[in-house]
């Protein structure tokens, strides 16, 4: 660190100067991303809050109640207002600490968790951290996970079941239902990763798009990780994960005796509320009608590409959301090609090209997307 502070006009300069460099969700160029701009009225409510602390949330009853608010409300999105939880910082937070109350509430020694082999890499990073062992389940075709195989994986040392409603790949969901079954009859936790669907799903389905079940209305899934800040249109960092009953969230207690809460269930101890402000806005402010309006565009932009590319001779499988990927045995030096360009795509294990359709993706990048495509194509 300099001895000497600069002006703020050059700290300013050097700021933007970085951001220059910086890829923008408003130039439309940006397909391979789960984030999007935040809405406006959530970023205003982020700024506003960023001193809070619900670390300490004696300090800030207001913060807490828009939290315990936001989380009504998620739940209410999930079939269950009275689940409970909070906002935290993203998926990864969500997913440790719902297997963390997996794992407490089992208490097996060298436990195990079966979890769909398309599972996000934040599992990995649970299970190293909890001393978890992952057994991963094979998918199918479809690129869901096979129930039989989740069935075939239980031991005695099975802790928990983990299903995806919209894995990071494909946007495939996992059949909740099957899983559902086999929690409850084995007696097991069952955690949903609907960190990207849990956005998508309820109103794909008021839109009439087919969407599997996969929240709290089935009777075995006991907690569910939903992000706010992928299609919950919330400035990052914005997680959430909630719990069917207040009991397990007690599992995770430690004594904060000298703080304004005697206890504290989070991972994080000091935490924003700026995240919580912004949650509680974006919901508050585009209720589901405003939530199923941003869905119906995004699967508009995600057929119009669709459609596009098969004219244009590419493999492309049905969307479940507005995940779209592709194929053409000329793939590598259409995906090259497609990167030169400025286009931000990126590529399935498998080696599909991988679209994610925000917000942010409106119809006439998608047109211009396509015309790339058509050109790339023409020259190979
Ligand atoms: N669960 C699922 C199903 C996910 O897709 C992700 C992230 C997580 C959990 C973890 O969430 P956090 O990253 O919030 O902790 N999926 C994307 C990924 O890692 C996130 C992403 C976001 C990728 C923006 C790129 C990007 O530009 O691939």
């Amino acid at each position: 660190m300099q001895e000497k502070g600069k002006s703020e006009a050059e700290v300013r300069r050097l700021l933007r100067e970085a951001r220059r460099r910086d890829l923008t969700y408003a130039s439309g160029r940006i397909l391979s991303s789960m984030c999007t701009s935040p809405l406006p009225i959530a970023s205003q409510a982020f700024c506003e809050f960023l001193e809070t602390n619900l670390g300490d949330p004696g300090l800030f009853q207001g913060t807490k109640n828009l939290e315990r608010e936001a989380v009504k409300a998620i739940g209410s999105l999930l079939g269950n207002p009275e689940a409970k939880g909070f906002i935290v910082s993203g998926g990864t937070e969500a997913n440790i600490t719902a297997l963390f109350a997996a794992r407490e509430v089992a208490k097996v020694a060298k436990p195990e968790v079966v979890l769909p082999s398309t599972a996000h890499f934040s599992f990995d990073k649970a299970a190293r951290m909890l001393g978890l062992r992952l057994i991963k389940a094979e998918v199918g075709e479809d690129n869901t996970v096979l129930a039989s195989d989740v069935e075939r994986k239980i031991t005695q040392r099975t802790i928990a079941i983990v299903g995806i409603a919209g894995n990071t790949e494909y946007g495939a969901v996992d059949d909740i239902a099957a899983l559902s079954e086999i929690a409850l009859e084995r007696g097991l936790y069952l955690h949903v990763d609907a960190a990207f669907g849990g956005f998508v799903l309820p109103f794909l389905k008021e839109l009439g798009y087919p969407a599997r079940d996969f929240d709290f209305s089935l009777s075995g899934v006991c907690s569910i990780t939903v992000d706010p800040h992928k299609m919950g249109l919330a400035p990052v960092p914005s997680g959430s994960v909630l719990f069917r009953e207040a009991s397990y969230l007690e599992l995770l207690q430690v004594e904060s005796p000298y703080l304004t809460q005697p206890r504290q269930c989070t991972i994080l101890g000091t935490r924003s509320g700026a995240s919580a402000a912004a949650v509680f806005a974006a919901l508050t402010y585009l209720g589901r009608e405003g939530y199923r309006k941003v869905v119906k565009e995004c699967m508009e932009v995600t057929h119009l590409l669709r459609e596009g590319l098969l004219s244009l001779g590419m493999h492309v499988p049905e969307p479940w959301m507005n995940i779209l990927v592709f194929d053409h045995s000329r793939r590598e030096a259409i995906a090259q090609e497609l990167r030169t360009r400025g286009w931000a795509i990126s590529r399935t294990r498998k080696g599909e090209i991988r679209l994610v359709i925000m917000p942010h993706v409106k119809k006439e990048h998608a047109e211009q997307f396509l015309r790339d495509v058509r050109e790339v194509v023409k020259k190979l």
